[in-house]
C-alpha cells in the first residue's frame, strides 16, 4: 500500500532531516571570547580540560577534539560527501610512445551528482596497480609536460582544478556552496572536499594501488591537500609544499612572512576560512587553541612530507621546521618511525623540479624501501 504523508507529517520529516544535518556539527567548544590565553605554543598532546594524553587510546580521542577544534574555529566543517562519485571517462589514449596513457574523466558528485569537475590523469600503460599522486594545481599549471619523470618512477598522477569545486574568491554563493546552503566553511575546506572526491574515483579504478595515494599541492593548494590529508585516512602520503600561513607555517611563530592577520585582512583571503577564525584576529590570536602542528599531527600514522624553500619568507620556512618537530611526537605514540619527512631548498616560491623529486624520493622510501629518510630530516634551524 502507497504510504501518504499528512502535511504536519512531511513538515516533521523535513525538520528532522534539517535537525540530523545541524546536529552533525553540533560541538560544546566556547565563542572565542571565552578561551583562555596561552602565551606559548598549545601543547598537542593536552586535553582542553587540561588532563593528558598518556597513551594511544587517549590520543585517539585527542585526535578527536583536534579534529573539532581546527574545523570549528580555523576552516568550518568539511561537508559531507553528499552523495556518490560518478566518473565517465571522456577521452583515453596513448602516451609518450605508448609507454603511457592520458585520460580525461568528468567527474560528477556532491548532492544528487550536481558537482562537476574535470580529471586528467597519466598512468604507465599496462595491467597493474600503481601509486598515486593528486595535485589540485591544475589551475595554476599542469604537470602533464613533466609526466616522463613520474612514469619512469611508476606513479600516476592525477590532477584536477581545485577552482571548479570553489572558485577563489570571496563569493559564498557560488560553487559548492550553492550545494551545502547554510553551512559555514571556507574555500580551504571546499578545495580539500574536491581532494576527497578525487580519492573517492581513483579508489574505484583498478589501475590504483589504494594503498598509495598521494596528495600534494603547493601554498594555497598546500593548505587545502594538508586538510584533506588530516582528515581523510584513505591518503597514505601527505606532502604540503609552501603551504605557509594556514597550512605548515606555525601561527603563533611567525619568524618572517605571513601572520593570521595578514591572511584574514578583508582584501586578502578571509574566505580561505570559517567566519569564526576572524575573531582570532589581533589580541586573540593567543586564544587560537591549537597551532597548525595539530593539522600535521592529524595524519598520523600515515606519511608526511613537507617540502619548503628557505628563500619562500612569506611562507615562514622557519615556522614550518617549528609545526614540524611538535607534531612528529604524534608519530612516536604510534611506534612508527621513518613516515615523517622535510625537506628544504635554497630559493623562492614554487613547487619545483626539486620539491617533486623530493616526493618521488620520499614516497620510494616509504612505499619500497628504497633510498634513506636522512634527506629528509635535515633540520636548517636552529630554535
Ligand atoms: C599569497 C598568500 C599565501 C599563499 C600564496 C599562494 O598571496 O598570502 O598564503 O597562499 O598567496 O597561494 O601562492
Amino acid at each position: 500500500m502507497m504510504k501518504t504523508y499528512s502535511i504536519p507529517g512531511v513538515l516533521l520529516l523535513l525538520c528532522m532531516g534539517f535537525t540530523i544535518q545541524a546536529q552533525q556539527h553540533k560541538t560544546n567548544l566556547p565563542p572565542v571570547s571565552a578561551l583562555p590565553v596561552i602565551d606559548t605554543m598549545p601543547d598537542l598532546f593536552t586535553f582542553r580540560d587540561g588532563s593528558k594524553v598518556t597513551d594511544l587510546a587517549f590520543w585517539e580521542k585527542r585526535r578527536n577534539e583536534l579534529k573539532q577544534l581546527v574545523q570549528y574555529y580555523e576552516y568550518g566543517f568539511i561537508p559531507d560527501p553528499g552523495g556518490k562519485v560518478h566518473g565517465v571517462v571522456r577521452s583515453s589514449q596513448p602516451f609518450l610512445q605508448a609507454k603511457a596513457e592520458e585520460r580525461e574523466v568528468s567527474i560528477s558528485c556532491g548532492p544528487e551528482g550536481q558537482m562537476h569537475f574535470t580529471l586528467f590523469i597519466y598512468k604507465p600503460a599496462g595491467k597493474g596497480r600503481f601509486p598515486v599522486i593528486i595535485t589540485g594545481d591544475k589551475c595554476w599549471y599542469s604537470m602533464k609536460d613533466k609526466y616522463e619523470g613520474f612514469l619512469k618512477r611508476g606513479y600516476i598522477l592525477a590532477e584536477f582544478d581545485r577552482t571548479e569545486i570553489d572558485p577563489d574568491n570571496a563569493n559564498r554563493n557560488n560553487g559548492i556552496h550553492l550545494l551545502y546552503p547554510g553551512q559555514d566553511f571556507g574555500t580551504l575546506a571546499a578545495w580539500a572536499w574536491g581532494y576527497m572526491r578525487v580519492v573517492d574515483y581513483l579508489e574505484g579504478c583498478d589501475f590504483v594501488d589504494n594503498k598509495e595515494i598521494i596528495i600534494t599541492g603547493h601554498s594555497r593548494g598546500g593548505k587545502a591537500a594538508l586538510l584533506a590529508g588530516a582528515f581523510d585516512n584513505r591518503v597514505a602520503m601527505v606532502v604540503p609544499n609552501g603551504s605557509g600561513c594556514g597550512g605548515t607555517g606555525s601561527m603563533r611563530y611567525v619568524f618572517t612572512g605571513e601572520t593570521l592577520n595578514d591572511i584574514t585582512d578583508s582584501t586578502k583571503f578571509p574566505y580561505w576560512f570559517n567566519t569564526q577564525f576572524l575573531s582570532f584576529r589581533n589580541n586573540n590570536l593567543k586564544r587560537l587553541p591549537f597551532d597548525q602542528d595539530a593539522l600535521i599531527a592529524l595524519v598520523a600514522p600515515r606519511a608526511y612530507l613537507s617540502t619548503n624553500a628557505m628563500g619562500d619568507a612569506w611562507a615562514n620556512p622557519e615556522g614550518a621546521q617549528k609545526t614540524h618537530l611538535s607534531a612528529i611526537r604524534a608519530w612516536k605514540m604510534y611506534g612508527v618511525s621513518g613516515e615523517t619527512g622535510i625537506h628544504y631548498r635554497e630559493g623562492q616560491h614554487a613547487q619545483n623540479d626539486e620539491d617533486w623529486l623530493a616526493l618521488l624520493d620520499f614516497a620510494d622510501f616509504v612505499f619500497l624501501h628504497k633510498g634513506s629518510v636522512e634527506p629528509f630530516e635535515r633540520l636548517p634551524y636552529t630554535h
